[in-house]
C-alpha cells in the first residue's frame, strides 16, 4: 500500500541515574568514590533507504521510543548507553518537527538526528575534587528529547506521466520499465504513482505514473491533486493523451483540460519540459484526430506512439533523454524547498508566573537541573539551592512577593519557598 503522509511521535532514551559510592578495599580505611555516571539514552534517527517506496511501514506504530541509558554503578562503572534506533524512509521524504521544516531527505544512505537522548546523570566520582574529596552527590539521568514528526513523501523522479484517466500512462510505464503497474480499460485503473526505472540506450532515468486528472484535480476532484504533488520535482512531464478519442471526448479539449489542471495546481507545472504524446495511434479513429490536433498545435513537437504496439516509442525515449541533459530555467526544487528561516529568540534562563497562588518557574535550563537533581541527597540539596540562588530565583520570588509557605513549581516538582 502506498502510504505518502504520516504523523509519528518519537521520544530518545532516557540518560541513566549516576552513581554513589565510595570504594571498599581491604587495607584502604577510606576509600575514594568510586559512583560511574549513568549511560546516555537512545538518540532516533532517520535514514533515506533506495528500497523504500512508502511511508506504510511508520504508520502502524504511532509512537517510537529509544532505549533508556542505564544507572551508573559503583567501581567507577558508567552505566551502558541506550541503543539507538534508526528508522528507514524512503527518498525524497520531508520531514517537519514539531510542525516546522526540518529535513528534505534526498540521498540514498543518507542519516539524519532528529531526538537527541538524555544525558546521564553524574555519579559521585565526577563530582571529586582536590577540596571536596568526599562528595555524596550525584544526579539522575536528563529525559531523552521528544517530538512530534510529521513525514511526507514527494518521490524522487526524472520524468512525471500525466494525462487523462484511461489514457495509456500505465500500458506505457510497463512497456518501457520492469515495472508492472495495474492497466485495464477503465478510468482511474491506477490510484496510487507507480515509480519506473527506464533504461535506455546505455542511459537510466525514473519515471512517475500518476492516477488519472480530470477538470477541478487542483480542487480536489478527482485522485489526481492529492498526487500532483509527486510529479512536482521532475523535470520533465510526458502529457499522454489518448488520440484515438475512445472517451467520446475531443482529444485536443482533453489536451486544454489537463493543461489548466497543471497550470492551476501550480505554476511551476507548466515551467518544466513537456513532451506531447499521442497515444494510441492503432487505433482506426486515430489519423483523424490527430491530424485535428495538429492543426491547432502547429508549431509544437508531436509524438505519435502506441503504447500497445510499441510503435513510435522509442522516438519518445530519445527526446526523453535529450530534454533530460537540458537544465531547466528553474530549479524544481525550489518548490519543494521549505527552509525555515531561524530567527533568534532572547530567552531567559527562567521566567515566573503566577498561578492559583503558585510561583510557577519555567526554562529549559533550569527545568533540566531541577529534573536530574536526586533530592533525597542531602548534598545535591545544598548543591542545587546554591545554583539556583546565583541564577537569581530568589530575588525574583521575593520581587514577585513570594513569602515563606508559599508553594513554587519547577516542571513537575513542587517546593515550599522559605526566605
Ligand atoms: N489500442 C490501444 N489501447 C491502449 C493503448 N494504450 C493503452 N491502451 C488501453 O487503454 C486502457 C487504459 O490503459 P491504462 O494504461 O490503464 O491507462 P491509464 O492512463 O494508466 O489509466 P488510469 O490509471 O485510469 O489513469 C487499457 O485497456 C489499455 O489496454 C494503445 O496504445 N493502444
Ligand atoms: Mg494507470
Amino acid at each position: 500500500m502506498f502510504i505518502d503522509k504520516v504523523s509519528i511521535s518519537l521520544t530518545a532514551g532516557h540518560g541513566g541515574d549516576g552513581c554513589i559510592s565510595f570504594r571498599r578495599e581491604k587495607y584502604v580505611p577510606c576509600g575514594g568514590p568510586d559512583g560511574g555516571n549513568g549511560g546516555k539514552g537512545g538518540d532516533i534517527y532517520f535514514e533515506c533507504d533506495m528500497h523504500k517506496t512508502t511511508l506504510l511501514d511508520l504508520s502502524y506504530t504511532p509512537k517510537f521510543k529509544a532505549e533508556d541509558g542505564r544507572k551508573g554503578l559503583s567501581n567507577n562503572k558508567f552505566g551502558k548507553t541506550g541503543e539507538d534506533l534508526t528508522l528507514k524512509i524512503p527518498l525524497g521524504t520531508l520531514v517537519f518537527k514539531n510542525g516546522e521544516f526540518f529535513a528534505d531527505l534526498k540521498t540514498a544512505g543518507e542519516k539524519i538526528l532528529i531526538v537527541k537522548g538524555g544525558k546521564g546523570g553524574r555519579g559521585n566520582a565526577s563530582f571529586k575534587t582536590r577540596k571536596y574529596t568526599v562528595p555524596r552527590i550525584s544526579e539522575k539521568g536528563a529525559p531523552g528529547e521528544a517530538a512530534e514528526v510529521n513525514l511526507e513523501l514527494i518521490l524522487i523522479a526524472d520524468v512525471g506521466f500525466v494525462g487523462f484517466p484511461n489514457c495509456g500512462k500505465s500500458t506505457l510505464l510497463s512497456r518501457i520499465s520492469a515495472a508492472k503497474p495495474k492497466i485495464a480499460d477503465y478510468p482511474f485503473t491506477t490510484l496510487t504513482p507507480n515509480l519506473g526505472v527506464v533504461d535506455y540506450e546505455g542511459k537510466n532515468f525514473v519515471v512517475a505514473d500518476i492516477p488519472g486528472i480530470i477538470e477541478g484535480a487542483h480542487k480536489g476532484k478527482g485522485l489526481g491533486f492529492e498526487f500532483l504533488r509527486h510529479i512536482r520535482r521532475t523535470s520533465i512531464l510526458v502529457h499522454i493523451i489518448d488520440a484515438s478519442g475512445s472517451d467520446g471526448a475531443d482529444p485536443y479539449d482533453n489536451y486544454k483540460i489537463i493543461n489548466n489542471e497543471l497550470k492551476k495546481y501550480s505554476k511551476y507545472l507548466i515551467k518544466k519540459h513537456i513532451i506531447i504524446a499521442l497515444n494510441k495511434i492503432d487505433l482506426p479513429d486515430s489519423q483523424k484526430h490527430i491530424k485535428a490536433f495538429k492543426k491547432h498545435l502547429k508549431n509544437k513537437k508531436l509524438f505519435e506512439l502506441s503504447a500497445v504496439t510499441g510503435k513510435g516509442v522509442g522516438g519518445l525515449l530519445k527526446e526523453t533523454l535529450k530534454m533530460l541533459e537540458k537544465p531547466l530555467a528553474f530549479n524544481p526544487e525550489e518548490e519543494t524547498e521549505r527552509t525555515s528561516v531561524r530567527k533568534y529568540i532572547y530567552k531567559p534562563e527562567f521566567r515566573v508566573v503566577i498561578e492559583d497562588g503558585v510561583f510557577v518557574v519555567s526554562g529549559d535550563k533550569i527545568e533540566m537541573f531541577t529534573h536530574m537533581t536526586k533530592f533525597s541527597e542531602d548534598e545535591a540539596l545544598r548543591r542545587y539551592q546554591n545554583i539556583v540562588r546565583k541564577m537569581g530565583l530568589e530575588t525574583e520570588l521575593e520581587k514577585m512577593g513570594a513569602k515563606s509557605g508559599d508553594t513554587v513549581r519547577i516542571g513537575s516538582f513542587e517546593f515550599i519557598f522559605e526566605k
